[in-house]
């Protein structure tokens, strides 16, 4: 991408409605724009972040055996009276009414529409085990929408649904989805530790929430530090599998819970020089609410004996749109944003200190090219702006990579290559320069 040719409204000043620093950094970086409270347009810079996120986690439902579907936003109030939710979810729902008369709602989450198709179409356990999951905006209508993406009114989750004969094979269900969520948070460079939790309005006994400490995180958390040394399940991880030592693992060693449920005497028996406060922010929650919804919404399957019995459910939450905040409040500086590799909008922003002088220009385009069949996306900073104006840009919006060109370093058959987390600089020929951002 040219950014001569792209839309990136960067802003000089800190807007001063943005209380934490990821908010701060993605309104000045131009990726978000407010267009009502907790209601945000995704700009060009920001929606391709947004997408990068998508991706990891869908490939790692995917690889989890979860299917992916598409539900709508807009659900009909009726299905929510079968659950009974529809008069307990409060005011945080955004009830709408057609020309019809008919009450609709737009879906804060999915549990009844997802039951209603699932009765639909299966009747036997033969179809089990499913996980159906899709990634859509849901709308909350919180009290207080504040810290930009992290507590939004309008905001994009992924909701996987999973639908078993037993009690069994939902844990080992749920297992699958608590060893993605490791996998999936770890790909973005984030360190989320599953803590115990509270299942609040979704229901069920066995719930936890996947929390990156932070010191902006809306809640208060307690932990033992040895859980952030335990190691991440890798890509050979055997999904047909047993699941529960890993889990076990995460959940049974250390402690770790959040203020709804944290019990000081527990906390009281880990060593004092473990023992960790802290704030975090929930990228994530998981559910095992058994029968909760299929039981009144009559979602029966027959097992091998031939008797009907309500399907075992779980569901599993992602905040897709709160993970950039909290991948920003994890990993920036004081000039900016400093992307992961696997989420980075762009690979390279490619400087140009010289436009319009022929041999940086042709420099330029053979690196833009080099790298664009390398697969790194570069940005390529073509404008006219000052060299200092550029460099603080490029640090701004925080890609892993600058490589800047111009006519002195040319002269002597050279190029410059920043990385972007440590500052550490390079001198070298655009070949090296290649060669190390390709590694
Ligand atoms: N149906 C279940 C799981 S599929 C559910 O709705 N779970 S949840 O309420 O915990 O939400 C899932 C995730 O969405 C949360 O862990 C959080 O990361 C994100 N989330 C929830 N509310 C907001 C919000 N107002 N703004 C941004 N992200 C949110």
């Amino acid at each position: 991408m040219r950014l001569s040719r792209y839309f990136l409204p960067l802003l000089k000043e800190t807007p001063s409605e943005a209380q934490i620093v990821s908010h701060r950094l993605m309104l000045r970086a131009g990726m978000l724009r407010q267009e009502a409270a907790g209601i945000y347009a995704w700009l060009p810079l920001g929606h391709r972040v947004l997408r990068k996120i998508e991706e990891i986690v869908r490939q790692e439902m995917d690889r989890a055996g979860a299917v992916e579907l598409l539900m709508p936003t807009l659900q009909l109030a009726d299905l929510w009276r079968e659950s009974g939710r529809y008069d307990d979810y409060g005011a945080e729902m955004l009830r709408i009414t057609d020309r019809h008369e008919r009450d609709l709602l737009y879906g804060p989450t999915n549990e009844e529409m997802i039951t209603e198709i699932f009765r639909a179409y299966v009747r036997s356990y033969k179809a089990l085990p499913l996980n159906l999951y899709h990634i859509q905006w849901k709308f909350r209508d919180e009290q207080r929408p504040r810290f930009g993406v992290m507590r939004g009114r309008e905001f994009l989750m992924k909701d996987a649904y999973s639908f078993d004969l037993d009690e069994a094979a939902g844990k080992a269900a749920y297992n699958r989805m608590f060893v993605a969520y490791l996998r999936t948070f770890a790909r973005m460079g984030l360190k989320a530790i599953p803590m115990q939790a509270e299942s609040g309005p979704i229901g069920g006994e066995l719930s936890h929430e996947f929390i990156v400490l932070a010191q902006t995180g809306e809640s208060a958390v307690y932990l033992d530090r040895r859980i952030l040394e335990l190691p991440t399940p890798g890509e050979d991880v055997d999904y047909g599998g047993d699941l529960e030592p890993i889990v076990a693992d995460w959940t049974g060693r250390y402690y770790a819970a959040t203020e709804d449920v944290h019990d000081p005497e527990r906390f009281a028996q880990t060593a004092e020089t473990d023992r960790v406060t802290a704030r975090g922010i929930e990228v994530g929650q998981t559910f095992f609410f058994g029968d909760k919804y299929s039981r009144p919404m009559k979602a029966l399957v027959s097992g091998p004996d031939g008797v009907d019995r309500p399907v075992q459910m779980g569901s599993y939450g992602i905040g897709v749109s709160r993970l950039l905040g909290a991948i920003i409040e994890a990993s920036h500086d004081d000039s900016g944003i400093i992307w992961p590799d696997a989420v980075a909008p762009f690979g390279v922003g490619l400087i140009s200190l010289r436009p319009g002088e022929v041999a940086v220009d042709a420099a330029c385009e053979e690196a833009y090219a080099a790298l664009t069949a390398l697969g790194k996306e570069p940005l390529y900073d073509d404008t006219d702006d000052r060299p200092g104006a550029k460099f603080a840009a490029m640090d701004l919006i925080g890609l892993p990579w600058q490589l800047i060109i111009g006519p002195r370093g040319l002269a002597e058959g050279t190029v410059e290559l920043k990385r972007r987390a440590t500052g550490e600089r390079q001198i070298v020929p655009l070949a090296k320069a290649l060669e190390i951002i390709g590694r």
